[in-house]
């Protein structure tokens, strides 16, 4: 007799109001799409067998958070053999990163990203200095070309991102494609660097070559404890701030809203992911509380997963950059002003898709909140 297929994994759920790290025993069926968790402490079930569409078997593996019914699970461990076996002997974490000829077009790169079914677990939009160039690319210090790839490495932001998937770091590389783009638009015409790139050095993006690599060129970028990395790009002037809320960011939407934002003239000064805590989302979202009907479910809607902070610059923002997301609520938005992001992008008025400052006074502030304090 074959036991019907199913993945188990150890999840972790912070409880905010016990303030406790509580753990399950997560079980996901592929056959009907359902999960169901107990809980490992009191030995109980709690969550019954229940389908969920929103979870697809790729989210399943370990390091991943998942959003199971507005709850922000992290997935910490495989449950059994099989499951280690059948997701986890695959899996591998890599640095993407969008170079500074390809800034324009990071809406692009990170949408064909999401397309190949990575997942995107880090992302913090940096300004190198020539220091820190020079030490990212150290391997290269000896070779003729080295000077002027710290030239150009520092000469404007980029994108670095920690990648999820199977085997990330050699799939990143093949949907990267050869190092000079001349040679990627003969052999790889699909690749980012035939689409995206230049020439053998203004290439549009990087990718880790080895698993020890990627180690290397993550913690650089995303210290795993004390040390900082380099700084967000925030100007914190003559800006508005922008914030892709959890859901777009978990139907894979990033990279076509922020296309949508570029497209319209607006910049992209600082972008950055962020997983809030519950205590920061009511902070952030004080002046709704007890004005807004929808309050608390936005609240949960902003801490259920990673979001994605943007310092927007454009001419007459904030006022203009508002006028460009719509009506919060994007029934409305599609009925009266259906080019607006919202009309485009959101579902109900709490999945709008995006935050975006209201009033022009907050806009420095709601900034701040996310790239100076937040962001430490
Ligand atoms: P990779 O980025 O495909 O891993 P590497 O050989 O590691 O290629 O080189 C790092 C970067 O240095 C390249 O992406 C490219 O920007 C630049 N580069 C590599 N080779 C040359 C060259 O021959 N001339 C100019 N720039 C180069
Ligand atoms: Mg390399």
């Amino acid at each position: 007799m074959s036991e019907e297929d199913r993945y188990v994994f150890v999840a972790e759920w912070y409880d905010p109001n016990a303030a406790l790290q509580r753990r399950y025993q997560l079980l996901f069926y592929p056959k009907d799409g359902s999960v169901e968790m107990f809980d490992l402490k009191n030995h109980r079930v709690f969550l019954r067998r229940t389908k969920y569409d929103a979870l697809q078997k790729e989210d399943l593996f370990v390091g991943n958070k998942i959003n199971v019914f507005s709850r922000q699970l992290h997935l910490v461990d495989y449950g059994d053999q099989y499951t280690a076996r059948k997701v986890g002997s695959k899996k591998e974490k890599t640095l993407a990163m969008i170079k500074p000829d390809a800034i324009q077009k990071m809406g692009s790169i990170i949408q064909a990203i999401l397309d190949t079914e990575f997942c995107i677990t880090k992302a913090k939009m940096v300004l190198l200095s020539r220091t820190e160039a020079k030490d990212f690319y150290s391997e290269h210090q000896s070779k003729s070309f080295f000077n002027d790839l710290v030239s150009f490495m520092s000469s404007g932001p980029i994108v670095a991102m920690e990648v999820i998937g199977d085997e990330a770091v050699s799939s990143w590389r093949k949907l990267l494609g050869p190092t000079n783009c001349s040679v990627a638009r003969s052999e790889s015409p699909e690749s980012i660097r035939a689409r995206f790139g230049t020439d053998g050095t203004k290439n549009a993006a990087h990718g880790s070559d080895s698993i020890a690599s990627a180690a290397r060129e993550l913690e650089f970028f995303f210290p795993s404890s004390g040390g900082r990395g380099p700084k967000n790009t925030a100007t914190f002037t003559q800006c508005t701030c922008c914030i892709i809320k959890p859901h777009a960011v978990l139907e894979g939407l990033t990279g076509k809203i922020i296309n949508y934002i570029l497209d319209a003239g607006f910049d992209i000064s600082a972008m950055q992911m962020f997983t809030m805590e519950k205590a920061n989302a009511e902070e952030f979202y004080e002046v709704y509380k007890g004005v807004v009907a929808e309050y608390p479910e936005m609240l949960v809607e902003l801490y259920s997963g990673p979001c994605i902070a943007l310092e927007i610059q454009g001419t007459d923002t904030p006022k203009s950059f508002r006028e460009f997301c719509g009506p919060a609520d994007p029934e409305i938005a599609r009925h009266l002003r259906p080019n607006t992001l919202r009309a485009q992008f959101g579902k109900t008025k709490v999945k709008n898709a995006v935050h975006c400052t209201d009033l022009p006074e907050d806009a420095v502030l709601e900034v701040q909140y996310f790239f100076k304090i937040l962001d430490n």
